[in-house]
């Protein structure tokens, strides 16, 4: 076992010797610590610190079943496509994911890059707190690793061996099963519904048939476009920032999906943020840096995919002119979609987003999550109709206005 040369699940003194052992990062009389620091929903995360210098770094192990329940038996191949999308992604989007020091596919873990002196972006957003340069950075990544992987840009024959190495069935199942199934039939009865909100999601997502009709075209779209290297799972949670610096993290999801896979969870989830500012009277200044954050998402990643189009395209085809401008329209289109998706996911399934789920006063928790989805049925039924920041802001904001306190 302590040579660590077939799998099983460390403890953090474990982890102290495993690191010592396969890595040089600390001096040999180092006094080393280590704790369990994860609270995301799959995996075991080690920080090991040396107290005397300071340095630190990340051990994250992956299980045969996720971390929440053992209801989700899930593949430990899932670390090696982390690593190594981590790898790809520092390469096209640079300074804008941490560094990976090592990849074991004996003990399914990755040592990586200490991001503590950052904090959870959805964690930061919840206390109200600005960063300046969220949305460049979101949109540079996004721009970087998604144009960047898909054929109008890549060899198209290097292009498919990436689809085939990032294929992902255990982690996409889960996001077929969470995002584009359970939260409109509740089929396998886990859905977690806010019970003052209960008859309201049954009558007006359930049991909405045309709502239906087209979550079950964009599940099909998203297990059959492998049109470029997506994160997979790119919310609040999965994003590092301090003042000056953002870092994207956690790519297990990844794999060749949508592009508006990516940009409608961003989008998504800064909503959820300023629907719970919105209805818990959050400071001014903040509400209107996350409007011009949510618009800025929109129009900065859309005028940045249109630079890096004319710069990187080879396809032949896609040189046609005007195509560029055809190809980012279905891509706001998808980004509208999925808005809609992650929105009412967060909310009518499975798995919660702690910016609602927290809000203590039940009225202002039932507004945010009537605001929430109320939005996320328009972005879903009219896609087309929007193609800028400003008219995805403004469906968030008639929404509020027609659920005004009683
Ligand atoms: C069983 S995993 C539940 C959710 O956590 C992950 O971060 C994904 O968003 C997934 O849908
Ligand atoms: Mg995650």
């Amino acid at each position: 076992m302590a040579d660590f040369n077939s799998y099983f699940l460390m403890n953090a003194d474990e982890v102290i010797k495993y690191v010592r052992s396969k890595t040089d990062f600390f001096d040999g009389s180092a006094q080393l610590t280590c704790a369990e620091i994860g609270d995301g929903n799959l995996n075991y995360v080690f920080r090991v610190i040396d107290e005397q210098s300071g340095k630190s770094l990340i051990v994250k192990q992956a299980g045969d079943t996720a971390r929440i329940s053992d209801e989700f038996k899930l593949s430990t191949n899932r670390i090696r496509i982390e690593s190594n999308v981590l790898k790809l992604e520092g390469e096209l989007a640079p300074g804008l994911v941490p560094d990976v020091y090592l990849y074991d596919s004996v003990m399914n873990c990755c040592v990586m890059e200490d991001l503590s002196d950052h904090t959870i972006l959805r964690t930061a957003l919840m206390e109200g707190r600005i960063f300046p340069k969220l949305a460049d950075d979101l949109t540079t990544f996004m721009v970087n690793t998604l144009l960047l992987t898909s054929d109008v840009v890549m060899e198209h024959k290097a292009k498919k061996a990436l689809v085939q190495d990032y294929i992902n069935p255990e982690l996409c199942e889960i996001s077929e099963d969470l995002v584009y199934s359970e939260p409109f039939t509740d089929h396998n009865n886990r859905n977690n519904l806010f019970p003052a909100n209960k008859e309201w999601v049954e009558q007006n997502i359930y049991a909405d048939d045309a709502l239906r009709f087209e979550a079950a075209k964009l599940k099909f779209a998203f297990m059959t476009n492998a049109q470029a290297l997506v994160h997979g799972d790119l919310h609040s949670g999965s994003v590092f920032v301090k003042e000056d610096s953002t870092k994207v993290i956690d790519p297990e999801f990844a794999f060749y999906g949508p592009m508006g896979y990516d940009t409608g969870n961003v989008v998504a989830n800064l909503m959820f943020a300023w629907s719970r500012a919105h209805v818990t009277n959050a400071e001014e200044n903040y509400v209107a840096w996350l409007e011009e954050t949510i618009k800025d998402t929109v129009d900065l990643f859309a005028e940045k995919f249109l630079v890096s189009w004319k710069k990187n395209v080879t396809d032949i085809m896609a040189k046609e002119p005007g195509f560029d401008r055809w190809y980012l329209e279905t891509v706001l289109h998808d980004t509208a979609s999925v808005t809609g998706m992650e929105l009412i996911r967060r909310i009518a399934g499975l798995a919660k987003v702690k910016d609602l789920s927290t809000i203590s006063d039940e009225q202002q928790r039932v507004r945010a999550e009537r605001i929430c989805l109320t939005a996320a049925k328009q972005f879903i039924l009219n896609p087309a109709s929007y193609k800028t920041g400003e008219q995805f802001l403004l469906v968030l904001k008639d929404s509020a206005s027609s659920h005004n306190m009683q």
